[in-house]
Protein backbone atom coordinates (compact mmCIF):
# COMPACT_ATOMS: atom_id res chain seq x y z
CA UNK A 1 0.00 0.00 0.00
CA UNK A 2 1.12 3.44 -0.72
CA UNK A 3 3.74 2.71 -2.75
CA UNK A 4 3.50 5.70 -5.10
CA UNK A 5 3.91 7.91 -1.73
CA UNK A 6 6.73 6.01 -0.63
CA UNK A 7 8.92 6.67 -3.56
CA UNK A 8 8.26 9.80 -4.27
CA UNK A 9 8.70 11.04 -0.32
CA UNK A 10 12.24 8.94 -0.83
CA UNK A 11 13.06 10.87 -3.73
CA UNK A 12 12.56 14.10 -1.69
CA UNK A 13 14.05 12.91 1.21
CA UNK A 14 17.49 12.96 0.07
CA UNK A 15 16.46 16.32 -1.27
CA UNK A 16 16.29 17.81 1.86
CA UNK A 17 19.15 15.67 3.43
CA UNK A 18 21.27 17.14 0.42
CA UNK A 19 20.06 20.80 1.57
CA UNK A 20 21.63 19.94 5.04
CA UNK A 21 24.60 18.86 3.77
CA UNK A 22 24.90 21.65 1.65
CA UNK A 23 24.68 24.25 4.49
CA UNK A 24 26.97 22.11 6.42
CA UNK A 25 30.01 22.37 3.79
CA UNK A 26 29.32 25.91 3.47
CA UNK A 27 28.64 27.25 6.98
CA UNK A 28 31.69 26.49 9.24
CA UNK A 29 31.06 26.88 13.26
CA UNK A 30 32.21 29.92 15.07
CA UNK A 31 31.99 29.61 18.82
CA UNK A 32 29.92 33.15 18.59
CA UNK A 33 29.96 35.55 15.67
CA UNK A 34 31.07 38.55 18.20
CA UNK A 35 34.06 36.88 18.42
CA UNK A 36 36.86 38.32 16.29
CA UNK A 37 38.93 35.44 14.69
CA UNK A 38 42.10 36.97 15.90
CA UNK A 39 40.81 36.54 19.52
CA UNK A 40 41.16 32.77 18.88
CA UNK A 41 44.63 33.01 18.37
CA UNK A 42 44.72 33.74 21.68
CA UNK A 43 43.08 31.25 22.89
CA UNK A 44 44.61 27.69 24.47
CA UNK A 45 44.79 24.87 21.55
CA UNK A 46 42.47 22.09 21.92
CA UNK A 47 42.57 19.14 24.12
CA UNK A 48 44.43 16.03 22.51
CA UNK A 49 41.57 14.13 21.98
CA UNK A 50 39.86 16.43 19.63
CA UNK A 51 42.03 15.96 17.21
CA UNK A 52 42.18 13.46 14.78
CA UNK A 53 37.79 13.85 14.60
CA UNK A 54 37.26 13.89 10.96
CA UNK A 55 35.24 16.77 10.05
CA UNK A 56 34.11 17.90 6.02
CA UNK A 57 35.33 21.61 6.69
CA UNK A 58 38.38 20.70 7.10
CA UNK A 59 39.30 21.09 3.72
CA UNK A 60 38.30 24.22 3.87
CA UNK A 61 39.90 25.69 6.90
CA UNK A 62 43.05 24.55 5.67
CA UNK A 63 43.00 26.42 2.79
CA UNK A 64 42.01 29.08 4.42
CA UNK A 65 45.34 28.70 7.30
CA UNK A 66 47.65 29.43 4.37
CA UNK A 67 47.21 33.33 4.76
CA UNK A 68 48.08 32.58 8.41
CA UNK A 69 49.60 30.05 9.47
CA UNK A 70 49.46 29.80 13.76
CA UNK A 71 49.14 26.44 15.16
CA UNK A 72 46.71 27.61 17.89
CA UNK A 73 44.22 29.45 15.71
CA UNK A 74 44.05 26.20 13.70
CA UNK A 75 44.01 23.78 16.39
CA UNK A 76 40.71 25.80 18.34
CA UNK A 77 38.86 26.41 15.33
CA UNK A 78 38.98 22.19 14.24
CA UNK A 79 37.63 21.84 18.47
CA UNK A 80 35.04 24.04 17.21
CA UNK A 81 33.34 22.82 14.10
CA UNK A 82 33.46 19.74 15.45
CA UNK A 83 30.37 20.14 16.49
CA UNK A 84 28.83 19.85 12.98
CA UNK A 85 26.38 22.04 13.31
CA UNK A 86 24.21 23.63 10.71
CA UNK A 87 21.74 26.15 10.64
CA UNK A 88 19.09 25.92 7.56
CA UNK A 89 17.33 28.67 6.14
CA UNK A 90 14.37 29.50 4.76
CA UNK A 91 15.69 29.19 1.08
CA UNK A 92 17.79 26.21 1.84
CA UNK A 93 14.75 24.38 1.81
CA UNK A 94 12.66 26.29 -0.88
CA UNK A 95 13.09 23.80 -3.42
CA UNK A 96 12.65 20.76 -1.34
CA UNK A 97 9.88 21.91 0.69
CA UNK A 98 8.04 23.14 -2.88
CA UNK A 99 9.20 19.63 -4.26
CA UNK A 100 7.00 18.22 -1.04
CA UNK A 101 4.21 20.37 -1.31
CA UNK A 102 3.65 19.30 -5.21
CA UNK A 103 3.94 15.85 -3.92
CA UNK A 104 1.59 15.53 -1.29
CA UNK A 105 -0.97 17.43 -3.37
CA UNK A 106 -0.41 15.15 -6.46
CA UNK A 107 -1.18 12.19 -3.97
CA UNK A 108 -4.30 13.41 -3.20
CA UNK A 109 -3.34 14.57 0.51
CA UNK A 110 -6.14 17.51 1.16
CA UNK A 111 -4.93 21.51 1.18
CA UNK A 112 -5.28 21.87 4.15
CA UNK A 113 -3.38 18.93 5.52
CA UNK A 114 -0.79 19.54 3.18
CA UNK A 115 -0.20 23.17 4.39
CA UNK A 116 0.43 21.61 8.02
CA UNK A 117 3.07 19.06 6.88
CA UNK A 118 4.99 21.59 5.28
CA UNK A 119 4.35 23.98 8.21
CA UNK A 120 5.54 21.49 10.39
CA UNK A 121 8.57 20.78 8.19
CA UNK A 122 9.68 24.53 7.91
CA UNK A 123 9.64 24.96 11.95
CA UNK A 124 11.66 21.87 12.91
CA UNK A 125 13.86 22.56 10.36
CA UNK A 126 14.55 26.13 9.14
CA UNK A 127 17.09 28.54 11.23
CA UNK A 128 17.84 25.45 14.18
CA UNK A 129 21.01 25.27 14.99
CA UNK A 130 21.43 21.35 14.56
CA UNK A 131 24.12 19.35 15.81
CA UNK A 132 24.75 16.37 13.53
CA UNK A 133 24.96 13.34 15.30
CA UNK A 134 22.68 11.49 13.31
CA UNK A 135 22.83 11.35 9.30
CA UNK A 136 20.81 14.85 7.14
CA UNK A 137 18.26 11.67 6.59
CA UNK A 138 17.49 11.00 9.75
CA UNK A 139 16.80 14.27 10.94
CA UNK A 140 14.39 14.94 7.76
CA UNK A 141 12.78 11.28 8.01
CA UNK A 142 12.14 12.40 12.08
CA UNK A 143 10.43 15.91 11.02
CA UNK A 144 8.32 14.51 8.16
CA UNK A 145 7.51 11.51 10.79
CA UNK A 146 6.50 14.15 13.91
CA UNK A 147 4.64 16.20 10.45
CA UNK A 148 2.64 13.36 9.31
CA UNK A 149 1.48 12.20 13.55
CA UNK A 150 0.33 15.68 14.01
CA UNK A 151 -2.20 14.62 11.24
CA UNK A 152 -3.49 11.57 11.49
CA UNK A 153 -4.39 11.90 14.94
CA UNK A 154 -4.37 8.93 18.16
CA UNK A 155 -6.95 6.73 16.55
CA UNK A 156 -9.18 5.56 18.87
CA UNK A 157 -9.24 1.96 21.32
CA UNK A 158 -12.63 0.54 20.03
CA UNK A 159 -11.95 -2.48 23.10
CA UNK A 160 -10.90 0.55 25.60
CA UNK A 161 -14.08 2.24 24.80
CA UNK A 162 -16.43 -1.07 24.39
CA UNK A 163 -15.09 -1.93 28.01
CA UNK A 164 -15.70 0.79 29.72
CA UNK A 165 -18.95 2.05 28.13
CA UNK A 166 -22.37 0.70 29.00
CA UNK A 167 -23.95 -2.14 26.97
CA UNK A 168 -24.68 -2.95 24.63
CA UNK A 169 -22.66 -0.24 22.53
CA UNK A 170 -23.98 1.08 19.66
CA UNK A 171 -22.36 1.09 16.86
CA UNK A 172 -24.01 2.85 13.03
CA UNK A 173 -22.14 2.08 10.11
CA UNK A 174 -22.69 4.80 7.24
CA UNK A 175 -21.47 5.94 3.93
CA UNK A 176 -21.93 5.67 0.17
CA UNK A 177 -22.79 2.35 -1.30
CA UNK A 178 -19.89 -0.19 -2.40
CA UNK A 179 -17.05 1.68 -0.27
CA UNK A 180 -16.88 -1.52 2.07
CA UNK A 181 -19.64 -1.31 4.76
CA UNK A 182 -21.10 -4.33 4.83
CA UNK A 183 -17.88 -6.19 4.71
CA UNK A 184 -16.42 -4.02 7.52
CA UNK A 185 -19.25 -5.02 10.16
CA UNK A 186 -18.42 -8.59 9.13
CA UNK A 187 -14.88 -7.75 9.63
CA UNK A 188 -15.22 -5.97 12.90
CA UNK A 189 -17.66 -8.66 14.34
CA UNK A 190 -14.48 -10.87 13.21
CA UNK A 191 -12.39 -8.53 15.51
CA UNK A 192 -14.48 -7.82 18.31
CA UNK A 193 -15.66 -11.46 18.54
CA UNK A 194 -11.92 -12.23 18.98
CA UNK A 195 -11.66 -9.82 21.51
CA UNK A 196 -14.43 -11.87 23.42
CA UNK A 197 -16.88 -9.83 23.29
CA UNK A 198 -20.25 -11.06 22.01
CA UNK A 199 -21.66 -9.72 18.97
CA UNK A 200 -25.50 -8.85 17.34
CA UNK A 201 -25.88 -7.70 13.88
CA UNK A 202 -28.45 -5.48 12.62
CA UNK A 203 -29.36 -5.58 8.73
CA UNK A 204 -30.52 -2.07 8.36
CA UNK A 205 -29.80 -1.87 5.02
CA UNK A 206 -33.22 -2.92 3.62
CA UNK A 207 -32.95 -1.21 0.31
CA UNK A 208 -32.53 -4.57 -1.42
CA UNK A 209 -33.42 -8.23 -0.94
CA UNK A 210 -29.68 -8.90 -1.88
CA UNK A 211 -27.98 -7.09 0.79
CA UNK A 212 -30.05 -8.59 3.75
CA UNK A 213 -28.67 -11.57 1.87
CA UNK A 214 -25.11 -10.72 1.81
CA UNK A 215 -24.89 -9.86 5.50
CA UNK A 216 -26.45 -13.17 6.31
CA UNK A 217 -24.02 -14.87 4.63
CA UNK A 218 -21.45 -12.81 6.73
CA UNK A 219 -23.12 -13.52 9.66
CA UNK A 220 -23.41 -17.24 9.34
CA UNK A 221 -19.79 -17.60 8.64
CA UNK A 222 -18.99 -15.81 11.65
CA UNK A 223 -21.45 -17.41 14.05
CA UNK A 224 -23.18 -14.33 15.14
CA UNK A 225 -26.36 -13.18 15.46
CA UNK A 226 -28.38 -11.07 12.32
CA UNK A 227 -31.39 -9.17 12.81
CA UNK A 228 -33.40 -8.43 9.76
CA UNK A 229 -36.75 -7.65 8.47
CA UNK A 230 -38.02 -8.24 5.14
CA UNK A 231 -36.73 -5.74 2.15
CA UNK A 232 -38.20 -2.50 2.05
CA UNK A 233 -39.01 -2.66 5.31
CA UNK A 234 -37.54 0.26 7.68
CA UNK A 235 -34.27 0.13 8.80
CA UNK A 236 -34.75 2.01 12.05
CA UNK A 237 -37.32 -0.96 12.65
CA UNK A 238 -34.86 -3.21 11.92
CA UNK A 239 -32.12 -1.40 14.27
CA UNK A 240 -34.27 -0.86 17.49
CA UNK A 241 -35.16 -5.07 17.62
CA UNK A 242 -31.77 -5.48 17.46
CA UNK A 243 -30.93 -3.20 20.33
CA UNK A 244 -33.94 -5.01 21.81
CA UNK A 245 -32.64 -8.30 21.27
CA UNK A 246 -28.92 -7.47 22.46
CA UNK A 247 -30.78 -6.11 25.93
CA UNK A 248 -32.42 -8.98 26.40
CA UNK A 249 -29.61 -11.40 25.49
CA UNK A 250 -27.40 -9.07 27.50
CA UNK A 251 -24.97 -8.70 24.14
CA UNK A 252 -22.13 -6.18 24.62
CA UNK A 253 -22.14 -4.71 20.96
CA UNK A 254 -24.85 -4.18 18.20
CA UNK A 255 -23.66 -3.34 14.83
CA UNK A 256 -25.79 -1.43 12.61
CA UNK A 257 -25.10 -1.40 8.86
CA UNK A 258 -27.46 0.77 6.76
CA UNK A 259 -28.36 1.41 3.19
CA UNK A 260 -25.30 3.58 0.84
CA UNK A 261 -28.20 4.52 -1.29
CA UNK A 262 -31.98 6.07 -0.84
CA UNK A 263 -34.72 7.78 -3.81
CA UNK A 264 -32.19 10.49 -3.77
CA UNK A 265 -29.69 11.77 -1.42
CA UNK A 266 -32.14 13.44 0.79
CA UNK A 267 -33.98 11.05 1.34
CA UNK A 268 -31.35 8.59 2.37
CA UNK A 269 -29.79 11.35 4.67
CA UNK A 270 -33.12 12.15 6.40
CA UNK A 271 -33.36 8.05 7.17
CA UNK A 272 -30.25 8.18 8.45
CA UNK A 273 -31.46 11.05 11.14
CA UNK A 274 -34.64 8.59 11.72
CA UNK A 275 -32.25 5.82 12.26
CA UNK A 276 -30.10 7.73 14.17
CA UNK A 277 -32.93 8.79 16.56
CA UNK A 278 -34.32 5.79 16.93
CA UNK A 279 -31.50 3.71 17.24
CA UNK A 280 -29.54 6.42 19.16
CA UNK A 281 -26.14 4.96 18.41
CA UNK A 282 -23.07 5.49 20.59
CA UNK A 283 -21.00 6.00 17.60
CA UNK A 284 -20.82 6.40 14.02
CA UNK A 285 -17.99 5.22 12.04
CA UNK A 286 -17.75 6.63 8.48
CA UNK A 287 -16.66 4.28 5.97
CA UNK A 288 -15.22 5.03 2.86
CA UNK A 289 -12.75 3.38 0.08
CA UNK A 290 -9.25 4.90 0.63
CA UNK A 291 -8.76 4.27 -3.30
CA UNK A 292 -11.38 7.32 -3.44
CA UNK A 293 -8.19 9.70 -2.63
CA UNK A 294 -9.82 13.36 -2.43
CA UNK A 295 -13.57 12.21 -2.97
CA UNK A 296 -13.44 10.00 0.12
CA UNK A 297 -12.19 12.89 2.49
CA UNK A 298 -15.12 15.07 1.07
CA UNK A 299 -17.63 13.05 1.63
CA UNK A 300 -16.92 12.21 4.90
CA UNK A 301 -16.91 16.11 6.13
CA UNK A 302 -19.74 16.13 4.35
CA UNK A 303 -21.64 13.00 6.20
CA UNK A 304 -20.00 14.32 9.60
CA UNK A 305 -21.95 17.50 9.05
CA UNK A 306 -25.11 15.92 7.96
CA UNK A 307 -25.59 12.76 10.11
CA UNK A 308 -22.27 13.21 12.42
CA UNK A 309 -19.11 10.63 12.85
CA UNK A 310 -17.36 9.49 15.40
CA UNK A 311 -15.12 7.79 13.75
CA UNK A 312 -13.99 6.35 10.11
CA UNK A 313 -13.16 3.13 8.70
CA UNK A 314 -11.21 3.56 5.69
CA UNK A 315 -11.77 0.64 3.07
CA UNK A 316 -9.14 -0.96 0.52
CA UNK A 317 -6.35 0.83 1.87
CA UNK A 318 -4.50 -2.36 0.10
CA UNK A 319 -5.51 -1.07 -3.71
CA UNK A 320 -4.53 2.46 -2.59
CA UNK A 321 -1.25 4.02 -4.15
CA UNK A 322 -1.32 7.36 -3.04
CA UNK A 323 -2.66 7.45 0.31
CA UNK A 324 -4.07 11.19 0.46
CA UNK A 325 -7.32 10.37 2.13
CA UNK A 326 -5.50 8.29 5.44
CA UNK A 327 -3.77 11.18 5.49
CA UNK A 328 -6.07 13.47 5.13
CA UNK A 329 -9.72 12.65 6.78
CA UNK A 330 -9.10 12.85 10.13
CA UNK A 331 -7.50 16.28 9.98
CA UNK A 332 -10.17 16.99 8.01
CA UNK A 333 -12.74 16.22 9.67
CA UNK A 334 -11.77 16.11 13.29
CA UNK A 335 -12.57 12.62 14.06
CA UNK A 336 -10.08 9.70 14.33
CA UNK A 337 -9.35 6.77 11.88
CA UNK A 338 -10.71 4.09 13.72
CA UNK A 339 -9.58 0.37 11.16
CA UNK A 340 -8.16 0.36 7.98
CA UNK A 341 -9.37 -2.21 6.16
CA UNK A 342 -6.74 -4.07 3.83
CA UNK A 343 -8.14 -6.85 2.24
CA UNK A 344 -11.28 -9.04 1.54
CA UNK A 345 -10.61 -11.58 4.10
CA UNK A 346 -12.20 -11.28 7.71
CA UNK A 347 -8.42 -10.55 8.73
CA UNK A 348 -7.74 -7.77 6.95
CA UNK A 349 -8.57 -5.48 9.41
CA UNK A 350 -6.30 -3.65 11.74
CA UNK A 351 -6.82 -1.01 13.92
CA UNK A 352 -5.53 2.27 12.98
CA UNK A 353 -2.27 3.38 14.85
CA UNK A 354 -0.56 6.77 13.31
CA UNK A 355 2.99 4.88 13.50
CA UNK A 356 1.28 1.81 11.04
CA UNK A 357 0.71 4.42 8.66
CA UNK A 358 3.81 6.01 9.26
CA UNK A 359 5.80 3.19 8.71
CA UNK A 360 4.08 1.97 5.63
CA UNK A 361 4.52 5.60 4.17
CA UNK A 362 8.45 6.18 5.31
CA UNK A 363 9.46 2.40 4.78
CA UNK A 364 12.19 0.76 6.92
CA UNK A 365 13.43 4.04 8.06
CA UNK A 366 10.72 5.02 10.03
N1 LIG B 1 -9.48 -5.00 -1.59
C1 LIG B 1 -10.43 -4.70 -0.68
N2 LIG B 1 -11.73 -4.84 -1.00
C2 LIG B 1 -12.67 -4.53 -0.07
C3 LIG B 1 -12.30 -4.06 1.22
N3 LIG B 1 -13.44 -3.82 1.91
C4 LIG B 1 -14.46 -4.12 1.09
N4 LIG B 1 -14.01 -4.56 -0.12
C5 LIG B 1 -14.82 -4.97 -1.28
O1 LIG B 1 -15.63 -3.89 -1.69
C6 LIG B 1 -16.83 -4.37 -2.30
C7 LIG B 1 -18.04 -3.65 -1.72
O2 LIG B 1 -18.17 -4.00 -0.36
P1 LIG B 1 -19.55 -3.94 0.44
O3 LIG B 1 -19.24 -4.35 1.83
O4 LIG B 1 -20.62 -4.71 -0.26
O5 LIG B 1 -19.87 -2.39 0.36
P2 LIG B 1 -21.17 -1.59 0.89
O6 LIG B 1 -22.04 -1.38 -0.31
O7 LIG B 1 -20.64 -0.31 1.41
O8 LIG B 1 -21.82 -2.40 1.93
C8 LIG B 1 -16.83 -5.88 -2.03
O9 LIG B 1 -16.44 -6.52 -3.22
C9 LIG B 1 -15.79 -6.07 -0.96
O10 LIG B 1 -15.18 -7.34 -1.01
C10 LIG B 1 -10.89 -3.92 1.52
O11 LIG B 1 -10.46 -3.50 2.60
N5 LIG B 1 -10.01 -4.25 0.52
MG1 LIG C 1 -23.78 -3.02 2.10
Amino acid sequence: MFEGLKNKLRDVRSRFGASIEETLEESPVSPSPATPVADLTAQEPAPESTKDEIHPHEGVLEAASEKKPKSGFFTKVKTLVIEREFILTEKDLEDPLFELEMILLESDVALPVTDAIIAHMRTSLVGNHRKIRESPDEIVTLALKNALREVLGEGLDLPGFIRSHEKPVKILFTGVNGTGKTTSIAKVSDFLKKKGFSIVIGAGDTYRAGAIEQIRVHADRLGIRLIHHQEGADPSAVLFDAVEYARAHKVDVVLADTAGRFHNRANLMSQLEKIRRIFKPDLIFYVDEATAGNDAVVRAAEFEKTIGADGVMLTKVDMDKKGGSAISIAYTIGKPLVFLGVGQEYEDIVLFTPDLIINEILGEDA
